[in-house]
């Protein structure tokens, strides 16, 4: 598997799928959540409200991934995850790891070769940069999966510079 680090917007990738840093509800939020849905337009969202009435009712658990449409994105799929938010008193990075193996895990079941990943949970959901570099890099390398390439897109200079000390 090709590994590689980006700095930019992921909404602007050519990847087969982009993931997104979703929320449970799958009804959309800030950050990469925001954009994707703001530049992907309404068919994305359309999609998740048919998952949230069928397979997904009570939301997406986190750690979990699912595919949609990416709707006017330069991608073809969007996958969904829900990265748990940072805590000091209780280990969640075995939910944070498996948000990079189920959303490659969804990947696999598209067909999808490449697939370019945000830095999950570092924003609103407050995980230490350094920290999910470590759990996001190790968790990729380690997964079984038929996809040949592995992008992360990192959104400013700091973020792209912790990641890369990292690989
Ligand atoms: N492209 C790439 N990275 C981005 C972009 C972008 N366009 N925008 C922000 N980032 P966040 P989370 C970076 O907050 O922490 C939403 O409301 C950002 O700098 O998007 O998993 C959801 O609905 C940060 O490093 O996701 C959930 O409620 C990283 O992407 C909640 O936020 C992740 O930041 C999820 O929080």
């Amino acid at each position: 598997m090709k590994l590689t680090l980006v700095q930019g917007d992921i909404t602007q990738q050519r990847a087969d799928a982009i993931v997104n840093a979703a929320n449970s509800s799958l009804m959309g939020g800030g950050g990469v959540d925001g954009a994707i849905h703001r530049r992907g337009g309404p068919e994305i969202l359309e999609e998740c409200r048919k998952l949230r009435a069928g397979q997904y009712g009570k939301g997406l658990p986190t750690g979990r991934a699912v595919a949609t449409t990416a709707g006017r994105l330069p991608a073809r799929w969007v996958i969904h995850t829900v990265g748990p938010v940072h805590s000091r008193s209780e280990d969640r990075s075995a939910l944070l790891a498996s948000c990079y193996t189920e959303s490659l895990r969804v990947a696999d079941t598209l067909g999808a070769a490449s697939v370019a990943f945000p830095a999950i949970s570092t924003g609103i959901y407050g995980w230490p940069m350094d920290d999910a570099a470590r759990i996001a890099l190790e968790a990729v390398r380690q997964a079984d999966t038929a996809v040949t390439e592995v992008r992360f897109v990192l959104f400013d200079a700091a973020a792209y510079a912790t990641f890369e000390a990292r690989l």
